[in-house]
């Protein structure tokens, strides 16, 4: 009997949770609506008309949602008609233009993937200052193995990556945070310029002010941007030939189309003949992974927990951000680390204005680390017109290094 009674209690609270949810996902659907859909949300001057928006519900680092579509695919859409009357409750205007210094692009992504279901936040909004800040820590611990094996692995082998590369190139490093690990390459390849490219533009310009002094005469040309949009590179490396350099398994934070486009997009900023030098974390045992990502200090777990804070202050958020805590899950048929945020009770909270409310458990995915074998990594790569010339690996195979060449793909046999 009690545990009938239980259920009977448990299936009212889940539709309870379930209308309190209803609620205020129509009322941030109606608030979209009277602004006109995306486009409202959308500041139509700062926004690259030329993005490529891959699917969403897949926290990638690529994925800039459509609220529209996100919209459509979640629960929300069962809630048929937009109640005016909730809409006109919310002080929608104030909040929308109170937040001049607010990308859209961040804006619209954290709303839809809030609306969304499951919810999914893309993880490149992890890296404003703080965020860069927190991934330094991370790349010191004693758990995250990425970063010291990836370095060991570049100083072991940097004269034979020059030896395949050749002297003079212009080196374009995609992601390149605290470009902690270019110095290994820029003394090894004798470039002629240097292009880093990081959509954390504070943390690159400190970056960049310091490889400065280590690299006096060479010439560097810092982009603030997103590496997933067409990049247009500095008239000055119109003629040299191309490195890409894109380390610390960045690819690996996107699902496999986003990554195939993201290196196609690669092939064609740095032309036929470009080389690119990219690593690629593997998989291995979850006892080694998941500690990787969920370290004893919590500093992965802050680091994770910051995007809410980053919410709150730059989109006007209310969100408990101790009400949240940081879940880490080895997905075996996908081979990827997930990193959740999740609600430790339940919680209403509003972003911009938009009201939202998760139950007690439920989560919001933040992050995917996908792993792979030297094969599917090989493969990857070719999927995408590059061709591995050389490969290496530290002696206990945790971390891939791959050199390829941007070749004109041959017709099929
Ligand atoms: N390359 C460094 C940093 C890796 S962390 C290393 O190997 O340690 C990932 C970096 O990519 C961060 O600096 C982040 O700001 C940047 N980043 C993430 N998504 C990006 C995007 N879409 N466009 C440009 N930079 C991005
Ligand atoms: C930047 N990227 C490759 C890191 C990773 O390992 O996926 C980001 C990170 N997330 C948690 N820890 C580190």
């Amino acid at each position: 009997m009690a545990a009938v009674g239980d259920a009977r209690t448990r299936r009212a609270t889940v539709r309870e949770d379930a209308a309190k949810e209803r609620d205020a996902n129509a009322v941030t659907r109606a608030a979209i609506t009277r602004h006109g859909g995306t486009s409202a949300l959308i500041d139509p001057v700062r926004v690259d008309p030329t993005r490529v928006d891959p699917t969403p519900a897949d926290p990638t680092l690529a994925g800039s949602a459509q609220v529209d579509a996100a919209l459509a695919d979640s629960a929300l859409a069962d809630s048929a008609q937009v109640d005016a009357t909730l809409a006109d409750a919310v002080p929608v205007d104030s909040a929308l233009t109170d937040l001049p210094l607010a990308d859209p692009a961040f804006r619209a992504d954290v709303l839809a993937g809030l609306s969304r279901r499951p919810r999914a936040i893309p993880a490149r909004w992890f890296y404003d200052r703080r965020g860069s800040e927190l991934f330094e820590d991370i790349t010191r611990l004693p758990e995250y193995y990425l970063t010291r094996t990836e370095r060991s692995i570049l100083s072991a082998h940097a004269a034979d990556i020059a030896s395949l590369t050749g002297p003079g190139r212009a080196v374009v490093e995609f992601g390149s945070g605290s470009s902690a690990k270019t110095p290994l390459v820029l003394s090894a390849v004798a470039p002629s310029a240097y292009v880093p490219i990081d959509i954390s533009g504070e943390f690159l310009r400190d970056s960049v002010a310091e490889l400065e002094r280590q690299f006096p005469k060479l010439p560097i040309h810092p982009i603030e941007g997103d590496f997933m949009h067409r990049l247009v590179l500095p008239a000055a490396l119109a003629n040299q030939p191309r490195l890409g350099f894109f380390p610390g398994s960045t690819i690996g934070n996107m699902n496999a189309p986003a990554a195939v486009d993201l290196l196609r997009a690669m092939w064609e900023t740095l032309g036929e003949g470009s080389k690119l030098l990219i690593g690629i974390d593997r998989i291995k045992p979850v006892s080694v992974l998941i500690p990787a990502y969920d370290d004893a200090q919590g500093v992965t777990a802050e680091f994770n927990l910051n995007l809410l804070h980053r919410i709150n202050r730059e989109l006007g958020g209310t969100i408990p951000v101790s009400a949240f805590r940081h879940v880490v899950r080895w997905n075996d048929t996908e081979a990827r680390i997930e990193m959740h945020l999740e609600a430790t009770r339940d919680v209403s909270f509003s972003v911009d204005g938009c009201p939202f409310a998760m139950s007690k458990g439920k989560t919001i995915h933040t992050e995917n680390s996908y792993k792979y074998g030297p094969r599917d990594a090989r493969l990857l790569l070719r999927s995408a017109g590059w061709t591995p010339i050389g490969e290496w690996t530290d002696r206990e195979g945790l971390f891939g290094l791959i050199l390829a060449e941007a070749r004109a793909v041959p017709a099929a046999p």
